[in-house]
């Protein structure tokens, strides 16, 4: 990788004339892509199908990404500038070949050629798999970042793991329950990455895959890099086959399987050893691999932070601490202090939640037993650390059992949050209410000792590329020329957008806006008439919740809503219910395979849904679907085609929230509580565009307290979700018995607040009901929404992290 100033063997001229620039014009695309059908893929023209084709146009494509790519590399070696590396043990990067299509500006031409070879590019895009190497928001976040990256010109890498098994593949059951079955996703060979089996850390086995990460409008292409561990077998597929997720993750635990499979849990940490080997696996590929690029430079190593700046995405890269700790004090024999020093100037620390089981705690003993230098040097930070804070705040042994890295107990524990913080220059939430929390909670002491400068906020954001103009294409279009700027305008400058304020009253445009919606939720409705053979009304109103089922994020609360709603119809005479306005709604996401109420709450949705969809009496004003193996290529289908969507977890629990910004990008409104996000997204577009309901995060604690020691019964509590609650255990949906588990969530200590918020959740669906009856007013609503999003764009994140942490800049490629 060291900057080549001289060629080094042979005749330049002769190099030169065989080098190949980006292929931009049709004839050189369809060339390229014949060749591949004949040499790479060693196929006949005469036999290739769909996949075939998309095959060879990927590796074409990849051909482009691979010339910028290695261009770019160059160029920043070149430069020796700093760098920025965001460790992610999730990238939920979705599919690659549309979007770098669209980044590269490369999507008419190759439109026209694969249609010139008789291929649609459309069937083509479908034929790629998702790489779901995430669980959700977090991992997504991670891949909107690259992106943003690469479209500045900033020189940042990612590291993560290459799971031969992404999240699973969601299935329902007979019952309506969700199975889950492995995603072999590198089943087929995998264009989007470059094996580097050159680059390997034998210590650990492992291996490089590089993902190149094309930016849009700019030759710059960064780098995601991937270690993997050669398996010595593969993970348990026999376990599998008997329904058994867990167990089949169990039985990778061997040491050469670290990285065969992505661990499906959020918000939640078991301590599984296996758990323990892949982050340590990956820290120290990662900081190995930077170290050995810094070392190219030929500086001091006390200029390591001049040069590299490390962002953690939650605690899970935290070994990287004691990692770098290690390497400068054993292998540098850099004096501890000064060594300390370094990683507080390297580090910076993202937090995700404030949730207290997911804030990750490693046994003691399984430290020692696996990193025991590693726990030497933890041991030895928090001594050093505790003397501070004693001399600080004299003989406060509770703050001091507080703030230290170890959690007493039988074993001890690990508290990795302590350990990024103390380690890191700068801590951050990831939305205004959410860093609030995280300064006055989880962070309370620290914030004491450091003092508040420490910690501060980067609203999350999310990249307008893929979740404006890929997913959308009709109304970035419309965008387009109704501002008549070029794409690039608006989707490189999102607050542009508020050019569409001006044309807010216009009958015509608003009539193209809603035509542009139409389209979309006829393209979701044919999805699921292919897909599940039911036929929806398109112009009922389309509601939607998609993002993992957490007891947290309330989906319950939404499934309740809906079976009220039923009850309420049944009620009435077919006079009045032909004059209520028709209503869809959707759910899709994942449960943890080990949670058993998220699974309890699918399979009441599934079994309500069968229910109310076969009702002649209703159901051609409430239709219900889940839709399952909730993906990012699922997402792009959904979130265009939303009126409404739901983002209603109890106030202080989401920390940002990032589906909420992509469906208002796309026009959907917003119904939610004041949490997270969602409160600033209120900012932008103003209350009286968004529904607000329920409790506010001060008011959380209290309430919760009052349940505990001053229990009220649900009938008393909350009559109407009582009369719910008593139709789903009288077996209205199916054995009532089976959710009994589910039930007593609210009927007993309701520690997320459902009976408290139920009424206010119905009056503001009700207003959503009113809200929709009047078109006109909504459309204008919708444009609103969208015009007032340029905030949430993930350039601006990106470009706060670049300034407040990383201090770098971006460097054009030309
Ligand atoms: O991170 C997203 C936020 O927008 C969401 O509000 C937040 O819930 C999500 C342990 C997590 N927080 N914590 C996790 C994921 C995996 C895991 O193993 C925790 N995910 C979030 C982006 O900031």
């Amino acid at each position: 990788e060291k900057g080549q100033e001289k060629w080094p063997r042979g005749d330049e001229k002769v190099w030169k004339a065989g080098l190949r620039g980006v292929h931009r014009d049709v004839p050189a695309i369809t060339k390229s892509v014949v060749h591949h059908v004949q040499t790479s893929l060693a196929r006949q023209p005469y036999n290739i199908d769909d996949f075939g084709a998309y095959q060879a146009a990927a590796l074409s494509v990849r051909d482009n990404l691979i010339v910028n790519w290695n261009n770019t590399q160059l160029h920043h070696n070149r430069k020796g500038n700093k760098r920025a590396y965001y460790l992610s043990l999730e990238f939920l990067m979705g599919r690659t070949f549309d979007n770098a299509l669209l980044n590269l500006d490369l999507k008419p031409q190759y439109d026209d050629g694969m249609s010139l070879l008789g291929f649609n590019l459309e069937d083509l895009i479908d034929q790629e798999r998702d790489a779901g190497l995430g669980n959700g928001g977090l991992g997504r976040l991670a891949a909107c970042y690259l992106d943003s990256s690469a479209s500045m010109e900033l020189p940042v890498w990612g590291y993560g793991l290459r799971y031969q098994y992404g999240i699973f593949q969601q299935l329902i059951g007979p019952d309506g329950s969700q199975l889950e079955a492995p995603d072999p996703w590198l089943q087929n060979d995998n264009p989007w990455e470059l094996p580097r089996a050159d680059v390997k850390y034998e210590e650990v086995v492992a291996v490089a895959y590089d993902v190149m990460i094309p930016g849009y409008d700019t030759k710059n292409t960064n780098n995601l890099r991937l270690w993997e561990s050669k398996p010595k077998r593969g993970f348990d597929l026999n376990s599998f086959n008997a329904g058994d997720y867990e167990r089949a993750v169990e039985a990778s635990n061997s040491a050469a399987a670290i990285t065969s499979v992505l661990y499906p849990n959020d918000h939640t940490t078991f301590g599984k050893e296996l758990r323990l080997k892949q982050q340590y696996f990956w820290t120290a590929a990662s900081l190995a691999d930077i170290m050995r690029r810094f070392k190219n430079m030929e500086k001091s190593i006390l200029e390591f932070p001049d040069y590299v700046s490390i962002q953690l995405n939650d605690t899970h890269p935290t070994l990287a601490i004691p990692e770098l700790m290690r390497i400068l004090v054993d292998e540098e024999e850099v004096p501890w202090d000064q060594a300390w020093d370094i990683i507080t100037r390297t580090f910076f620390f993202t937090n995700h939640t404030v949730l207290p089981e997911a804030l990750e705690k490693w046994s003691v003993p399984l430290m020692q037993h696996l990193l025991p230098r590693h726990m030497q040097i933890i041991f030895d930070i928090n001594l050093i650390f505790l003397q501070a804070v004693e001399k600080k705040f004299p003989g406060d042994r509770d703050k001091l059992a507080r703030m230290s890295l170890i959690e007493e107990g039988y074993p001890q524990q690990v508290r990795m949050a302590n350990l990024a913080c103390i380690g890191s220059h700068k801590v951050n939430g990831v939305a205004e209410l959410h860093s609030e929390l995280v300064r006055a909670t989880i962070m309370k002491d620290f914030v004491d000792f450091y003092g508040v400068s420490k910690f501060f906020n980067v609203t999350n954001g999310i990249t307008p590329r893929r979740w404006l103009d890929q997913c959308n294409p009709g109304l970035s279009r419309l965008i387009s020329e109704t501002l008549k700027l070029p794409k690039a305008a608006f989707l490189k400058d999102l607050y542009q957008l508020e050019g569409l304020l001006k044309h807010i009253d216009d009958p015509k445009f608003q009539t193209m806006w809603a035509a542009v919606k139409q389209t979309n939720k006829e393209r979701l409705a044919h999805y699921v008439e292919v897909t599940t053979g039911h036929r929806i009304n398109t112009k009922a109103m389309f509601d939607i919740q998609i993002k993992r089922i957490h007891e947290y994020k309330r989906q319950t609360l939404n499934i309740f809503g809906v079976i009220h709603r039923y009850l309420a119809l049944k009620a009435m005479t077919s006079a009045q219910r032909k004059k209520v306005n028709p209503k869809v709604v959707f759910f899709g996401g994942k449960a943890a395979p080990g949670y058993y109420i998220a699974k309890l709450t699918i399979k009441l949705v599934v079994n309500v849904a069968r229910i109310v969809n076969a009702d002649p009496e209703t159901k051609d004003i409430l239709s219900l679907f889940f839709l399952p193996d909730y993906s990012v290529s699922l997402a792009e289908i959904l979130i265009p085609a939303s009126d409404i969507s739901q983002h209603i977890s109890t106030a202080g629990t989401e920390a940002s929230g990032t589906s909420n910004m992509k469906f208002c990008l796309n026009g959907g409104l917003l119904l939610g509580t004041v949490d997270g996000a969602n409160i600033e997204i209120a900012e932008e577009v103003g209350e009286q565009n968004v529904f607000f309901f329920g409790h506010l995060t001060p008011a959380v604690e209290d309430l919760r307290y009052q349940h505990m020691y001053h229990p009220v019964p649900l009938e008393k509590k909350c009559p109407g979700l009582a009369r719910v609650v008593n139709e789903v255990a009288a077996g209205r949906f199916g054995d009532g018995n089976a959710y009994e588990p589910l039930l007593n969530t609210v009927r007993k200590n309701d520690y997320y607040l459902l009976t408290e918020d139920f009424d206010s959740y119905l009056q503001a669906l009700k207003l959503v009901d009113e809200a929709y009856q009047d078109r006109t007013e909504w459309i204008k609503k919708s444009i609103r929404t969208t015009a007032k999003m340029g905030k949430f764009s993930s350039d601006r994140a990106i470009q706060d992290y670049a300034q407040e942490c990383w201090n770098i800049e971006g460097s054009k490629l030309e």
